[in-house]
């Protein structure tokens, strides 16, 4: 049994989050945590909205609402589609609520302070002149010194990742005012990447620190550490801003300058461990998980994420050293980034109407259909999309059409055959090569999600689904249970066995996907499935389910599934065309 602390990335608590996040960093990782569980592994899955910086402060301004309010707004809606969508945290926080967070994230500082990690500096920053201000972050858009794109934001690129220097910034413009900005001296501190790489970041980066082991790196990890170690310096981690977190008022200068938004964020994941930890009732239980190197840290991202949770969080964590007990903090062992999902051939855009409405979607389609096909369509290792038609594809001809199907029609035969319980089985058919197909597929979908590989873990277990569909149609239990041939009703009552028990299995290995139709057909296999539901199980390659108790009483069938049609799926391409007909992006 292993320990796995696991994160989702924090959402900004400035607007709605759509499909495409929940494919990219949400969903894998409730899937994982989910499977893990199964597996009997110690899991803690935290989240939170991420509440400060300039993405707050601009969208609360434009809404003309307080930043407390806003963000409160944009929590709750944020925290209602992780439900409609069954993501399951154990704490879901945020940074300005988090009793703990404002504390923890200025502890960090000082720590980083003290050591000679964090040092002052008067450095120009872009001063709008018409509105007397200066521009931090988001204020300023120009383009971006490393990929060229050209709305590159003040901090970092949309597009790369980069994260940039707004002094190398071509051609800043002022989003407040749209004015030409002009360079103003002021007051910040700067984290030293540098000094943090040479004294240990590098090494753990490259896998070289015994004491924290990590997973190799996915390749489009790698490619971005590459890019942002290539030209690594110091960066400034304060902000002139009213909302965010204080500087230590100690400090002289600190007055109307808080900590930048990447600087506090990922201290997130830790303050909302402590506020779980005490509600717990166990205040220091925090540490047990971020301070004990048999954690498995691992944080699920969109890939504009990569360099703040390999580069800068891990650096401010090192440069914590033992300052928080004797004991260091755990350092990620494995960071599944994922690349963007976007809606039918263009990006979601929720100003440019490009987006599925939350509250029409749940009304007319089940959480587990969404969720499954998310995870086929995962972007893994490339972008990937959300189109109608895949959707009902999905819906349809796997869910319904092999899955669904396959567990009715077993079902409704044991339920008029053998009064609806489940028959003596002589064993014959349990080394059936068609049911070792299905073991290889049901292995294979664990080992799958093991890796947070999901298009090829659902693919696999649609394809367990296949074999036993084949399995059903080539020993006709039909026509067996009319013959007269006592060992071709053997056979028969062999064959339902069979398939009863591998739908048990087939109940647990589709849980992580789509947990409540896992319910529910556990319901419908009544007594055949009593128990041991949030088990995985040994079942797999060469290993088939045991038999089940014969005369177990199943339950009634139903559909696991509704079909989608022609019309539904035409009215929806014509609602998203009307919607995102105006064309901003
Ligand atoms: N809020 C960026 C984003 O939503 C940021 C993630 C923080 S994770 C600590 O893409
Ligand atoms: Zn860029």
């Amino acid at each position: 049994m292993a320990k796995y602390l696991v994160t989702s990335a924090l959402p900004y608590a400035n607007g709605p989050i759509h499909f495409g996040h929940v494919a990219g960093a949400y969903l894998p990782a409730d899937i994982y945590v989910r499977y893990l569980r199964m597996r009997g592994h110690q899991v803690l899955y935290v989240c939170g909205t991420d509440e400060h910086g300039v993405a707050i402060t601009l969208r609360a301004e434009q809404e003309g609402l307080s930043y407390r309010e806003s963000v409160d707004r944009w929590h709750a809606e944020i925290k209602a589609l992780f439900d409609r969508f069954s993501i399951r945290f154990d704490v879901f926080s945020g940074t300005a609520r988090c009793r703990y967070h404002a504390e923890a994230s200025r502890r960090f500082f000082r720590v980083l302070l003290e050591r000679g990690w964090v040092t002052e500096r008067v450095e120009e920053q872009w001063y709008s002149e018409a509105s007397g201000r200066f521009l931090p972050d988001r204020y300023l858009q120009g383009t971006c010194p490393e990929c060229r794109h050209e709305t590159a934001r003040g901090d970092e690129c949309p597009s790369c990742g980069a994260w940039i220097d707004a002094r190398q910034l071509g051609d800043p413009v002022s989003l407040v005012d749209g004015s030409r900005p002009v360079l103003k001296e002021t007051k910040h501190w700067y984290l030293d990447l540098p000094g943090l790489r040479a004294a240990g970041l590098d090494r753990w980066l490259q896998g070289a620190d015994p004491e924290r082991p990590h997973l190799p790196w996915k390749p489009n990890v790698e490619g971005h550490v590459k890019a942002m170690l290539k030209d690594l310096q110091e960066r400034p981690i304060t902000r002139d801003l009213p909302w965010g977190v204080p500087v230590p008022e100690e400090l002289e200068g600190a007055e109307g300058k808080v900590l930048y938004v990447w600087f506090d964020a990922p201290i997130g994941y830790l303050s909302a461990t402590m506020e779980w930890a005490e509600d717990q009732g166990e205040p220091e239980a925090w540490r047990d998980w971020w301070q004990d190197r048999q954690t498995h840290l691992v944080h699920f991202i969109g890939k504009d994420n990569i360099a703040f949770h390999l580069v800068v969080f891990p650096a401010m964590l090192l440069g914590q050293e033992n300052a928080w007990d004797d004991r260091p903090f755990v350092l990620p062992y494995s960071v599944p980034a994922n690349e963007f999902y976007n809606l039918q051939g263009r990006k979601f855009s929720t100003s440019g109407g490009w987006y599925l409405d939350n509250e029409e979607f749940f009304s007319r389609y089940s959480a587990d259909a969404a969720r499954f096909h998310l995870a086929l369509t995962a972007p893994e290792t490339a972008d990937s999309e959300f189109t109608w038609e895949g959707f009902q594809a999905t819906n349809n001809s796997l869910l319904a059409d092999k899955l669904g199907n396959l567990a009715t029609r077993v079902i409704k035969f044991a339920a008029r055959r053998y009064d609806a319980a489940v028959p003596a089985s002589d064993g014959s058919l349990d080394r059936h090569p068609t049911l070792a197909e299905a073991d290889e597929r049901f292995a294979e979908t664990g080992d799958r999600l093991s890796r947070n590989e999901l298009p090829r873990a659902a693919r696999a277990l649609i394809a367990a689904c296949d074999s036993l569909n084949q399995f059903f149609d080539a020993l006709t239990p039909w026509k067996l249970a009319k013959s007269e041939d006592s060992a071709d009703l053997a056979l028969c009552g062999a064959c339902i066995e069979r398939c009863l028990a591998y739908l048990e299995l087939l109940s647990r290995r589709l849980r992580p996907f789509c947990p409540d139709s896992s319910d529910r057909l556990r319901v419908m296999l009544g007594q055949a499935a009593a128990g041991g539901g949030d088990l995985w199980g040994e079942e797999g390659a060469g290993q088939p389910p045991a038999h089940l108790p014969e005369g177990a009483a199943l339950g009634e069938a139903e559909v696991l599934f509704q079909k989608i049609d022609e019309e539904t799926v035409a009215n929806e391409l014509e609602r998203l065309a009307r919607r995102g007909g105006r064309g901003e992006e």
